[in-house]
């Protein structure tokens, strides 16, 4: 598993150059059989949930290209994630019934079913927001027998009700609740803002979950603060952390289905994320990805790729104990 510094070194043009060799996410080996997997890099190519901006389907493909350049280690961790586990990319969620979402939503279950069962921690690429429930319905029938912890990043509360056809839409933090699946005492949201619609949909998010922690909030009283409350919140327990890119500001995630103006800096999401070390991750996701209106320099997919090694390491120190 351990390179030496020489492999690392003749290897370092084919892990930098995203342009060359077969895409893979982080540029990590294809694991099909679930065989030699720790942590499990899987895309989930579907944008059934959404009813605003649908082409987060083709998110897989697009951080599987621009990710290619981001086997690497973590430098403010000190650590090489790849020397420690074995991390690999699984494909993607098949998804045989892509046009019902109610039957879409199962298939992603399935898969994820077995991704658990092999003892794998996945970090999901979607998809839009709808794919975390079925991840986290998996994980409750095979991994875990109590609702577990949820770090939420996110410009919306997401809290509202079934609609548009299917309880399987984008917005399922309250079905989440209601399900099982997420404590919501141990669920924290950040990033929230902008002018809303449906002003109830915060005040169920604000009486149900442990904190609902706004972009303003985190401007004024600064990550350290806010790193401390959420350590507190979510304690020793297993926690899964769900990345909706529009609570970045634009200027770092324009490619998003609903972007918000005047959101978080990529710095103030490095300093939280860097700041949840040592927690007990049980896996993690990034939604909401539509690579057709991300920049020529593909912003929003840098970002991803920069925060899927975030994850990676913040999951491998927790497999590997080091932290
Ligand atoms: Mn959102």
């Amino acid at each position: 598993m351990k390179k030496t510094l020489e492999e690392k070194t003749a290897s370092a043009p084919t892990t930098y150059w995203h342009w060359s060799g077969i895409p893979t996410f982080l540029r990590c080996p294809h694991d099909p059989d679930f065989k030699n997997t720790d942590i499990g890099l899987i895309g989930v190519p579907y944008s059934g949930g959404n009813s605003i901006e649908r082409m987060q389907y083709l998110a897989p493909r697009a951080v599987r290209n621009r990710s290619s350049a981001y086997h690497r280690a973590h430098r403010q961790f000190g650590i090489d994630p790849f020397d420690m586990v074995r991390v690999s990319d699984l494909g993607d969620a098949p998804l045989p019934h892509i046009l019902n979402p109610d039957k879409a939503a199962e298939d992603i279950e399935s898969f994820y079913k077995k991704v658990f069962e092999a003892g794998i921690t996945p970090v999901t690429i979607g998809g839009d927001h709808s794919v975390t429930w079925p991840i986290l319905r998996a994980s409750r029938k095979t991994k875990f027998s109590e609702p577990i912890g949820m770090i939420h990043f996110d410009s919306h509360t997401d809290a509202a009700p079934e609609g548009f056809g299917t309880r399987n839409h984008a917005a399922g933090f309250l079905l989440g609740t209601e399900d099982g699946l997420i404590d919501p005492k141990r669920t924290v949201q950040i990033g929230i803002r902008g002018h809303m619609a449906i002003l109830e949909m915060d005040d169920w998010a604000k009486n149900n979950f442990a904190a609902v922690i706004s972009t303003d909030d985190v401007a004024n009283r600064g990550t350290a603060d806010v790193i401390k409350q959420v350590r507190e919140i979510i304690g020793n327990g297993p926690v899964y952390i769900s990345f909706d890119l529009d609570a970045l500001d634009p200027s770092y995630a324009p490619a998003v289905a609903d972007p918000e103006v005047n959101g978080l800096t990529l710095r103030e999401v490095t300093n939280l994320i860097h700041g949840f070390r040592g927690l007990n991750f049980m896996g993690a996701d990034i939604v909401c990805y539509c690579p057709p209106i991300d920049n020529p320099s593909q912003i929003t997919a840098l970002t991803i790729s920069s925060m899927m090694l975030d994850f990676v390491s913040l999951i491998a120190e927790n497999l590997s104990g080091k932290k």
